[in-house]
């Protein structure tokens, strides 16, 4: 059941689209303190017993468990993802907690707010509103229209994934490998990468294009010194099956004459100081201003301008800098200036000198800045830090209104860094600069579920991680766990090693790696639709299925992917192999190549699995079938009579193949559901 409370007066933040009447009387399962009037702060309380666990906060730091720190919903371009920070790029405010009770809390608030989970007293959840207009959805765990051999803990996250709507699809060559990295300058570049991929034999499906693409950092411009063939390019490589995928920014550089920003000043689309002047921001182009995207007119204004490099061949966009990430403000630029000036004539002393390096080191991403600007919600004027997490949500969902208007019922690729649940609708979300360390390896484990919970299906993070240095067993260790992720980039930051795939003594090991992705991909992709449409989670921990078994709920470094698998990623450095916990029988495959694989049937309890530094892993559970992809099936299109199906222990298995022709939107249009038996029996249903 869901339950709808509504505090004052809130922003409309669309998260919810299902209808729900609001409900009088006392939320269950909290105590509020605070909220006198529209002003104050209110304090939701839940006292938790000692195993009680809490799931969800999407991209977050920390455990599958987020029980035992404290959250922050604040989308902030940071990319240090420390195990002491708050928050990340996104703000994805439901989470579920499963002991004594078992319940899930939505806080529809778009602005930043916090949830302690046993940080400040350990039995204690506290979840902090600073101001009177929000609404709260509480869901419980019964539900007729879900079956009775659901967890309860599943039962809530379906209701709410329900009343959040249905989840972003991506066309299917989305599921193939891509290619990424900031410091690709010149259309050279571009065809250099594509043609290594073909010369090492490595499946590709999409190459990026980073900020470099763009004349001075400006949206929806071409460099032409640099690409003066984009749409031949763009073209050629499409022919090769490869799809260019461009970068946009959420600023708008302020440049007389530039097309974008003479549009946005002639229509006032950009956001605005409480003075009526237009609010200034610095990011990559230097002064810019931003796109009023909760207004709905400067909002289609803006995804209409997306056109420009969908004319040029483009049938995908990554959506960043959109939290939105402030370098400096006009604002605070000044400050610096006033100060330095009077401190010309000063004696400089200590004080002097602390007063003012804050002033410089501090001027990032600044709360004050983020106050001193308004949106134009339907003729309202609505201060930025109010909704601050909505920005990246409505800037994707601008691109996504735009391209689902002009491709007709074509399916285009579009993923964000900042979001708010909502978004997960109109698009995916790559969880921002992560590291090329072992830690954010297995965060991105961590992570993936969460996300799922909160409608994100379509998500991945950056294979063999951003910033800093990778090595070649980390590259091939996230490559093993990545293949399962829908959303499979590599990408890397300007200055660091270089990360594509033939950079590296272990090429081929990562080829096969990637080459067993392709055999995957009718079963990710087909498993990923029927998440969608089913409210379902593609990622599960252990205990969201065996919720009884509490040493299943120990695992967070496991997942279920899908109905037929469980994975165990390596995620240590010079570890051979690892312990593994099995909720019950599975067979072990272990895949040596793309096409060399050993199986081991295995009984549920733990276990020790030697995984050497090219070996991938997958468990298939009982009664379950896996399907396979022949060897270099790279379209993803395989018939269901091509699949190879690996069964798991256990007298029955079927398993249900989803697939179409990955490109149009009319899914009742579905090629297939197929119903495979053990022995290999094939039955088909419409
Ligand atoms: O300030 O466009 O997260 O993926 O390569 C950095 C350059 C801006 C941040 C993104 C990253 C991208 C980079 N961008």
């Amino acid at each position: 059941m869901v339950f709808k409370y509504v505090y004052g007066s809130p922003v409309e933040t669309e998260a919810v689209i299902e209808p729900a009447e609001a409900v009088k009387g006392d939320i269950p399962f909290f105590h509020i303190a605070g909220g006198a009037g529209d002003k104050g702060i209110y304090e939701f309380s839940y006292s938790m017993s000692p195993g009680d666990k809490i799931f969800g906060l999407g991209e977050q730091v920390r455990g599958i468990n987020k029980r035992g720190w404290i959250y922050e919903s604040n989308n902030t371009d940071d990319p240090e993802h420390t195990e002491g920070k708050r928050s990340l790029y996104g703000a994805h405010n439901f989470f579920v907690v499963d002991g004594k009770d078992t319940f899930g809390a939505f806080f529809d608030y778009p602005g930043k707010m916090t949830f302690d989970f046993g940080y400040s007293r350990g039995s204690e959840i506290k979840v902090t509103v600073p101001e009177g207009n929000f609404t709260v959805y509480i869901i419980t765990a019964e539900d007729e229209e879900i079956s009775p051999i659901e967890t309860k803990i599943l039962t809530v996250v379906k209701q709410f994934r329900r009343i959040i709507g249905r989840s972003y699809i991506p066309p299917r060559w989305a599921f193939g490998y891509q290619q990424s990295r900031w410091g690709y300058k010149r259309e050279e570049d571009i065809y250099e990468t594509v043609k290594k991929h073909k010369e090492w034999g490595i499946p590709l499906d999409a190459v990026y294009l980073d900020i470099d693409y763009m004349e001075g950092f400006k949206d929806f411009t071409v460099n032409r010194e640099r690409f003066p063939h984009m749409e031949k390019m763009i073209g050629d490589l499409k022919a090769e099956g490869v799809k260019v995928v461009p970068i946009i920014d959420a600023g708008v550089k302020i440049e007389p004459g530039y097309s974008v920003y003479e549009e946005g000043i002639k229509n006032g689309y950009f956001c605005r100081k409480e003075d009526g002047a237009y609010f200034t921001g610095g990011v990559w182009p230097g002064r810019v201003h931003f796109p009023d995207v909760l207004n709905k007119e400067a909002r289609q204004w803006f995804g209409r301008c997306y056109e420009e490099l969908v004319s040029m061949g483009a049938e995908g966009f990554w959506n960043d800098m959109n939290e939105p990430a402030l370098f400096y403000s006009e604002d605070g630029l000044k400050e610096i200036y006033k100060k330095a000036e009077t401190m010309d004539s000063s004696d400089m002393n200590l004080n002097d000198f602390l007063e003012l390096t804050p002033l410089i080191n501090e001027i990032a991403n600044k709360a004050r800045d983020y106050e001193s600007f308004y949106h134009n919600i339907d003729g309202k004027m609505v201060r930025h830090d109010k909704v601050h997490n909505l920005y990246g949500c409505y800037m994707t969902r601008a691109a996504a209104e735009y391209l689902e208007k002009a491709s007709g019922d074509k399916r285009k690729l579009l993923f964000s860094r900042s979001s708010y649940i909502g978004m997960h609708r109109y698009g995916g979300i790559w969880t921002g600069d992560n590291k090329s360390w072992w830690s954010h390896l297995l965060l991105n484990v961590k992570m993936m579920p969460s996300l799922n919970m909160c409608g994100f299906l379509y998500c991945g993070a950056d294979v063999g991680g951003f910033g800093d240095n990778v090595t070649e067993d980390l590259m091939l260790r996230w490559l093993e766990f990545a293949i399962f992720t829908p959303l499979f980039r590599n990408h890397s930051a300007l200055g660091t090693r270089r990360q594509e795939i033939y950079q590296f003594e272990n090429a081929k090991a990562m080829r096969e790696i990637i080459r067993l992705r392709y055999r995957l991909i009718p079963y990710l992709y087909s498993e990923y639709m029927k998440a969608v449409f089913s409210f379902d989670m593609f990622f599960k921990p252990l205990c969201f299925v065996f919720d009884k078994d509490e040493q299943a709920a120990q695992a967070e470094d496991q997942l279920l992917v899908g109905d037929s698998i469980m994975i165990a990623p390596v995620v240590c450095q010079n570890q051979t192999g690892r312990y593994v916990y099995l909720p019950e029988d599975m067979l072990l495959i272990t895949f040596s190549t793309a096409e060399d694989m050993d199986l081991k049937p295995m009984k549920k309890g733990h276990h020790y699995v030697t995984v050497w530094e090219h070996e991938v892993i997958i468990f298939v559970r009982k009664n379950r079938l896996l399907p396979l992809a022949p060897p270099d099936n790279v379209t993803g299109d395989a018939l269901p009579e091509d699949l190879q199906l690996i069964k798991g222990p256990g007298e029955k298995a079927a398993y249900v193949y989803y697939n179409d022709d990955g490109y149009c939107t009319d899914y009742k249009r579905m090629k297939k559901t197929v119903v495979v038996d053990k022995a290999g029996n094939r039955e088909y249903i419409d």
